[in-house]
């Protein structure tokens, strides 16, 4: 059977992790697409030199031509900048929002019957940009953060408990941003509700770090942001993709009247196979939980109308 085609568009701190997992886990093949000429092509390179080493074929290659990505079956999109300390990821709006109209408009063109799972922040908004600039379905673009930000959640309970990481199931929904809600009711430690192993006060701070990890990161690394884990992430979706898993997963998913959300996408639990998104699964929050659900979805819908200024403001000046 013919190998997959896997389109990572960024080749940066993501773009190359992703590519090294997507071989290590037999995926397919992989085109590094990137601006920057001799990146992409020398990642690439670099890891097909692996192969013989870790036991892939793989076809790995770099490009700066969009026409090489042609018949992509999953595209991962990490085109963007980073954030640096100090800055919010919010504050990436602009500059990200450009970028991501024109990597929309070359999946657009080059792979168009793809599946797209959008990774660059701010998340929340460049995913609702790239299903507006493609045009695709709802099921074919999604946004990977909540895979991400769960599995912070269940590191963390993981060390306080000293426990396997295996043995933690956790949820975080909402926006991709510090108002992000992880979902206690659900978390559980070998199907034991994490209520009766940890103390309120310890469970507040655990799920405060959650929302800012990313910004922890930031600060220690102060060149950039993660990338193993969101790499990690991403590639699980894409997997379940590849493989129809039929998955569940927390993705930022279009929601049209899901959790009394209509026309924006906000991290809840969907269904991930060979049709993309499936379904969406809507579970029950508490009142606590639907209260943290409400603010986050309303700042991702401030985020992306502010993106809209953004965008509008950019076509008068032009
Ligand atoms: O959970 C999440 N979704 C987040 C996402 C987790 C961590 C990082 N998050 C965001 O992913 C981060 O804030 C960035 O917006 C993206 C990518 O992060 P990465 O760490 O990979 O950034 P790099 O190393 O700067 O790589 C970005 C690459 C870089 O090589 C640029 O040359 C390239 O993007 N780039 C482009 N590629 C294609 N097309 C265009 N137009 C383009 N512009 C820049």
């Amino acid at each position: 059977m013919a190998r997959k085609k896997i389109a990572l568009v960024g080749a940066g701190n993501i773009g190359g992790t992703l590519a090294h997992l997507c071989a290590l886990k037999h995926l397919g093949d992989v085109v590094l697409y990137d601006v920057v000429d001799g990146l992409p092509q020398g990642k690439a390179l670099d890891l097909m030199e692996s192969g013989p080493i870790e036991g892939y074929d793989a076809q790995i290659t770099g490009t700066t031509r969009y026409e090489d990505i042609a018949g992509a079956d999953v595209c991962i999109v990490t085109a963007g900048l980073a954030r640096k300390p100090g800055m919010s990821r919010d504050d990436l709006l602009a500059t990200n929002a450009k970028i991501i109209t024109a990597v929309g408009e070359g999946l657009k063109q080059h792979a168009p019957r793809s599946f797209v799972i959008v990774v660059s922040n701010p998340l929340d908004a460049m995913v609702t940009l790239m299903k507006r600039v493609t045009g695709f379905p709802k099921h074919r673009v999604v946004g990977m953060a909540g895979v991400l930000d769960s599995s912070r959640y269940r590191t963390f309970v993981a060390m306080e408990l000293g426990v396997s990481v295996t043995s933690v199931q956790a949820l975080v929904l909402g926006g991709h941003g510090d108002d992000m809600v992880p979902v206690r009711s659900y978390c559980s430690v070998g199907g034991v509700p994490i209520e009766k192993l940890i103390k309120p006060d310890r469970l507040n701070a655990i799920e405060d770090r959650v929302r800012k990890a990313g910004g922890e990161i930031v600060n220690l690394l102060k060149t950039g942001s993660a990338f193993y884990s969101p790499a990690g992430a991403a590639v699980q979706m894409a997997e379940a993709y590849l493989r129809d898993q039929h998955r569940i997963l927390p993705c930022a998913a279009y929601l049209e009247g899901e959790y009394g959300v209509r026309g924006v996408y906000v991290g809840v639990p969907v269904q991930i196979g060979a049709g993309g998104v499936e379904k969406v699964i809507e579970i029950a929050l508490t009142d606590d939980e639907q209260k943290q659900f409400r603010v986050s979805v309303s700042h991702v819908e401030e985020l992306v109308q502010a993106m809209d200024k953004v965008i509008a403001g950019g076509a008068k000046a032009s």
